[in-house]
């Protein structure tokens, strides 16, 4: 795409936009930032500013827009009608991208499942960088793209909602399940967002699907590449799939799934779709298999942390709602002590009870959703308020037993007490690191 003279307004002054606005003008568009917020308490975009109003649409001919930007808003749906193109900035930097993409999108494992592809591509030494809703812009990635190298990217909904032209060679489908419903309205709206991974493929794509997941499956039907599958739940053809203790690949036992590192069913999802990515990528069935068991997990989800007198701590920080809560006590056969709470959003904590009931010793309360989460639990398991994670951990740390399990997976967002889950789950580990053998 050529956009030399074209006149741009880029939306979202973070990661982003900041990204798509250094590749733009490098490409030789005339470009404007914009924001809802005031330019005062934004990073300095280095180029023109106007805040998000229509006065920044005017006498534009391309729209980008920062994930966390809606498009249905009126003042993008009116600059449609005028023939402004609303584009994504994933969208935008394709144009520009290198190398094929081996996408990964799905409610609940993406990032696992995209940071796993990318270390089994390198454990099988084939050329990758890895980036998108992970944390990295795929416009920053366009300098470091080559003909010859993968570009492994986790999409999220909003990064597919605003996509057009993309085409990703390989496309994974973890799981569609309600989420983001305040931004796409309805279900349909957001499975409709998911499944435009698969827009612009070719009969020589592939299209790699949950068999067992229904919204994902059905997507067979509209796929005009190559569908394989996976499935934790037994054998499937083609594709790959787990029977008792082992890893098929398409007929074939590569590994036992006791080789995972990774904890919960979910993650054995999680690794046969990576695997069937990457093994459609080119990479050897042995180096899947050192490579899976090489692989320790993401910071933060169902993280490790550290045993101490005989108590395993992990932390699931990046459990911010219910349904990731429930997916972190499911890995766990029992002896839990939980740490729960921070900012709610408006949750049932309630479909809690029965999972806590069953594998959890306690539940230890922190942040401001506190009282909420007693009322909402009340009866089923111990609580304990506890204030914050500092006096959480101590807690559990004086009254768990060997063999037991300390878990941080609040169902909360951190914001009344953090800046982010990492913030939360750092502060976590530095707490459990800092306790006495
Ligand atoms: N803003 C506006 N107008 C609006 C709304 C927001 O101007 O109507 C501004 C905000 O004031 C802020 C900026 O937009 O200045 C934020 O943009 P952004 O939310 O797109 O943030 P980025 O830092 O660019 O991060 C985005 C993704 N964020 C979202 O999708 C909300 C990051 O995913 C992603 O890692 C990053 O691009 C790089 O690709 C985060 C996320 O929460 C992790 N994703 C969701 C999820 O995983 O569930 C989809």
């Amino acid at each position: 795409m050529d956009v030399r003279g074209a006149r741009i307004t880029v939306f979202g002054m973070a990661k982003s936009g900041l990204a798509a606005i250094d590749l733009l003008k490098r490409q030789g568009a005339l470009l404007r930032a914009s924001d809802c917020r005031p330019l005062d308490q934004l990073p300095p975009p280095g180029v023109d500013f106007v805040i998000q109003s229509p006065e920044a649409l005017a006498d534009c001919d391309i729209a980008v827009l920062s994930p966390g930007v809606p498009p249905g808003l009126p003042i993008f749906q009116e600059a449609a009608s005028r023939g402004v193109r609303i584009v994504g900035d994933v969208e935008a930097a394709s144009w520009y991208l290198q190398g094929p993409i081996l996408g990964i999108t799905g409610s609940n494992g993406k990032t696992t499942t995209t940071a796993l592809a990318g270390h089994l591509l390198d454990a099988a030494g084939i050329p990758c960088q890895v980036g998108g809703n992970i944390g990295r812009p795929l416009a920053s990635m366009v300098d470091s793209s080559r003909p010859d190298q993968w570009n492994v990217l986790e999409l999220s909904s909003f990064q597919l909602e605003t996509s057009h032209t993309l085409r990703v060679r390989i496309a994974a489908v973890l799981n569609i399940t309600p989420d983001h419903l305040d931004r796409h309205g309805a279900f349909d709206n957001y499975a409709a967002a998911k499944a435009r991974i698969l827009l612009n493929q070719a009969p020589d794509d592939s299209a790699v699907l949950n068999a067992e997941n229904p919204a994902a499956a059905a997507l067979a039907r509209q796929a005009a590449s190559r569908v394989h599958w996976f499935n934790a739940g037994g054998s499937v053809q083609p594709g790959f799939w787990r029977e008792s203790d082992q890893l098929f690949a398409n007929g074939h036992a590569f590994m036992p799934a006791s080789e995972i590192r990774l904890r919960g069913r979910h993650n054995i999802e999680n690794v046969l779709a990576a695997a069937c990515c990457v093994h459609l990528a080119g990479a050897p069935l042995e180096a899947i298999r050192s490579g899976v068991a090489s692989f320790a997990g993401v910071e933060h989800r169902i993280e490790f942390v550290r045993t101490v007198r005989g108590v395993d701590y992990y932390n699931d920080s990046k459990a911010t709602n219910v349904d990731a809560t429930l997916k972190a006590l499911e890995s766990f056969d029992g002896g839990l002590w939980v740490i729960l709470g921070g900012k709610d959003k408006n949750s049932d904590y309630t479909v809690l009870r029965p999972l806590l009931e069953a594998r959890a010793r306690a539940v230890l309360l922190i942040g401001a959703a506190a009282e909420k989460i007693e009322s909402h639990l009340a009866g089923s398991v111990e609580l304990r308020h506890c204030g914050d994670l500092a006096h959480a951990v101590g807690f559990a740390a004086s009254h768990a037993s060997p063999a037991e399990t300390v878990l941080l997976a609040p169902a909360c967002a951190s914001f009344d007490q953090f800046t982010s889950y990492e913030h939360r789950g750092r502060t976590f580990k530095e707490l459990v690191h800092a306790l006495e053998e």
